[in-house]
């Protein structure tokens, strides 16, 4: 449907049609990056036993070439789908996949896929192993409670671990099953982690963080100056959850660093819209990426209109945050400022109690924008004043004035101001007194269309001693990710504006506190649209 094709996105992954959730089995191979995707070729809609693995291959993570679709539901073990799993190579360069297979009564089950041939780098031929399913359900498990096995990660007797996400009544958990030759696994005795009330885990991600430097490191890795980061998907949210701690390579065990702030209580990938997120080490520029499914705020309706669904997540690094030492630092990929094109500077802009200052820069339907913001030293001090328990999601969206806040961006915003997504921090006061920063995304007036879930999404946001207010948003047509103090907190949106449309999209500044000026420094970039090509490759594009 021609009418609704600004929606589509101009430097974020997306199939040429139909519908796609989970990042799969992410990885670099002789020189190729590859994403594989939960995709269903026939719909825009998700259906359990279509689901196939889509694929598609890139040099820098942002222009893709799509493939021909890697794995599909043809096994007595994957008839009802091919789900979620991860890929690990190995030592050698061998690449072997784990996803989840179901039986037609919805069982779940493991098995185990490799490339045909290891020398092609684009990885287009897939072989399922004939000893195929390799995971049973556990005893006492649910049948449908059993999916998504992680990436391997080494074990110091020389043996592969896996970890695979469950639940037993309400409490989420992991178990970890142990192999050496990718064929026979066993069910170890232990769960690595457990968390009442969370529900079924999906998309269990676990990988080692570097205290010291800023590398990611390989999924094996352990030892002094590293921790150990625990992702799950919690299906009762449809949102991913992290937690730092300390992982027994002997004991096969996981422990948080801070109990009260375990899977589930604890922190968020991000706030806003990413689900079954997933991380792998690219061994060239030693860092780790992070995957995570985007996906639509609007109606199956309307998504069978468009004739897709869903995005992928800028891909992330990952580091440590070693400033909180509690939280990670996620920034997008820097190959993604290959696709910035004219700038526009706007220094110091003094933004009085109440204002709104558009940004001339043409059309804001493809930003990259970089920001700081200063709040009167004075109004600081006199914190008092501020009010105490601010909460984004039920503190009444960018409308709603404060002593010191909310002050930040309008984006994806139309002339008359009717279309706009505001994204902002918030200053209220902590319990101890002290100031405490928010950072916000309001959808609510982002789309003048109805059927569409328009939240208001964000956290709270530690601001060490000396650090200025920062944020990075990136825009593209449907989506705004906003990374707050350096990509401490992530707030990912999804908005359907009807003016607010490729040419007629502004960007603003605003300052809606009442007790407080504000000054903003801001650099804008037009961003170009990514290159996303059909299969077959050129010679000169191999
Ligand atoms: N999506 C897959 C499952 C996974 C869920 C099925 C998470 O394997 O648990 O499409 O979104």
């Amino acid at each position: 449907n021609a009418m609704l094709s600004w929606q589509r996105t101009s430097f974020h992954f997306q199939p040429q049609m139909n519908w796609m959730n989970d990042p799969n089995g992410p990885l670099l191979h002789m020189g190729w990056y590859h994403i594989f995707y939960q995709y269903n070729p026939d719909i825009a809609v998700w259906g359990w036993g279509n689901l196939t693995w889509g694929h598609a291959v890139s040099k820098d993570l942002i222009n893709w070439f799509h493939l021909p679709i890697a794995l599909f539901p043809d096994q007595w073990y994957d008839v009802g789908g091919v789900w979620s799993g991860s890929a690990t190579t190995l030592p050698n360069g061998e690449i072997i996949m784990l996803y989840t297979s179901r039986l037609l009564n919805l069982t779940q089950l493991q098995s185990v896929a490799y490339p045909a041939n290891i020398s092609d780098p684009l990885l287009l031929d897939w072989v399922k192993y004939s000893g195929n399913p390799v995971m049973f359900t556990p005893k006492d498990i649910g049948h449908e409670d059993f999916r998504d096995p992680s990436t391997a990660w080494l074990g110091q007797d020389g043996k592969w671990r896996i970890a695979v996400g469950s639940m037993v009544n309400n409490t989420g958990l992991s178990f970890v099953y142990k192999t050496s030759d990718f064929n026979n696994f066993e069910l170890l005795d232990g769960l690595l982690h457990e968390v009442q009330g969370t529900g079924i885990w999906e998309c269990i991600d676990f990988y080692p963080v570097s205290l010291t430097t800023n590398d990611g490191l390989d999924t094996s890795a352990n030892g002094v100056g590293v921790k150990h980061l625990i992702k799950v998907s919690l299906q009762k949210t449809m949102k991913d959850y992290y937690a730092i701690g300390t992982y027994d390579p002997i004991k096969d065990k996981w422990t948080p660093d801070d109990p009260k702030e375990d899977l589930g209580n604890g922190l968020l990938i991000d706030s806003g819209k990413y689900y079954a997120s997933k991380t792998f080490y690219d061994q060239s520029k030693k860092r780790r990426i992070l995957w995570g499914w985007v996906g639509e705020s609007d109606s199956q309706s309307t998504d069978l209109l468009k004739g897709w669904a869903s995005l992928q997540g800028i891909p992330r690094t990952v580091v440590f945050d070693k400033k909180t030492g509690t939280s990670i630092i996620q920034w997008p990929v820097e190959e993604v400022e290959s696709l910035r094109s004219e700038s526009y500077d706007f220094d110091k802009l003094k933004l009085e109690q109440g204002s709104v200052l558009p940004l001339n820069i043409g059309s804001a339907s493809q930003l990259d924008i970089v920001a700081t913001f200063d709040v009167d030293e004075e109004a600081l001090l006199s914190m008092e004043e501020a009010e105490g328990d601010y909460n984004c999601t039920s503190g009444g969206g960018a409308v709603s004035r404060g002593v010191l806040g909310p002050f930040g961006f309008l984006v994806l915003a139309d002339e008359s101001l009717t279309e706009l997504t505001a994204v902002y921090f918030y200053i209220g006061k902590g319990i101890d007194g002290r100031a405490k920063t928010h950072f916000c995304a309001d959808q609510s007036r982002s789309s003048s269309a109805s059927d569409i879930e328009k939240l208001i999404y964000g956290s709270d946001v530690p601001v060490l001693h000396g650090e200025k207010l920062s944020m990075r948003l990136l825009v593209d047509h449907s989506i705004v990710e906003s990374f707050v103090q350096g990509g401490r907190r992530v707030i990912t949106s999804r908005v359907y504006p009807t003016k607010a449309i490729n040419g007629a999209a502004k960007v603003y500044v605003f300052n809606n506190a009442t007790g407080t000026s504000v000054t903003a420094s801001v650099k804008v970039w037009q961003m170009n649209s990514a290159n996303f090509k059909a299969y077959p490759l050129t010679g000169d594009q191999l």
